[in-house]
């Protein structure tokens, strides 16, 4: 079971940065849309886990929690200029997981940036076309695709031991194009 679900081409799914009302909830979302609407006011939209943001340019991101900040993975500095990076999601429990490329305002960002899987978990980098060439290639080379630019093209890795792998967008590495995956134990 995919854990992400993209609704449509991500430029009419973008919302401009601050209309979040206009932002749809997932239905079983843990707070209600009025709760919700209130607690804006108070906190900053990076606060609300699992809600799309401006932060991703507006792909709906279905079902999933964020890591809690205390126990987030350290990843040294590789995501700080990510666009796209909001915590990270919580794929332990899934087999195959689907990460989109060539999201963001500017189609330079992976959503979710970072994930937290578990070993022997598949990955699905899946284009969404937007953007221009991208590819994922792991900082030391370990797993690389082709650079592409078509909608719906697919690049998968099996990551079977613990640790953190640090991955990029060659041509969009100065754009901050670069995610993480965390294997837990
Ligand atoms: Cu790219």
């Amino acid at each position: 079971m995919l854990s992400i679900t993209t609704l449509g081409p991500v430029s009419r799914r973008f919302w401009p940065s601050g209309s979040y009302a206009e932002n749809e909830m997932n239905s079983d979302s843990a707070l209600g849309r009025r709760s919700v609407l209130r607690a804006v006011g108070a906190l900053s939209l990076g606060a609300l886990a699992g809600c799309t943001d401006a932060g991703n340019g507006g792909v709906e991101e279905a079902d999933y929690e964020t890591i809690p900040d205390g126990e987030e993975p350290d990843y040294e500095g590789w995501l700080d200029a990510a666009e796209s990076y909001d915590g990270t999601a919580d794929f332990r429990g899934e087999d195959e997981v689907t990460v989109m490329v060539g999201t963001g305002s500017r189609g330079y960002s992976f959503s979710p940036a970072a994930i937290m899987i578990d070993p022997n978990t598949t990955v699905i980098w899946e284009w969404t076309g937007d953007g221009g060439g991208h590819n994922v290639e792991e900082e030391n080379g370990e797993y690389e695709s082709p650079i592409e630019t078509d909608e719906g093209y697919t690049f998968e890795h099996a990551f079977e031991e613990p640790g953190i792998s640090r991955y990029t967008c060659v041509p969009h590495d100065q754009q901050g194009m670069r995610g993480a995956v965390t294997v837990e134990e």
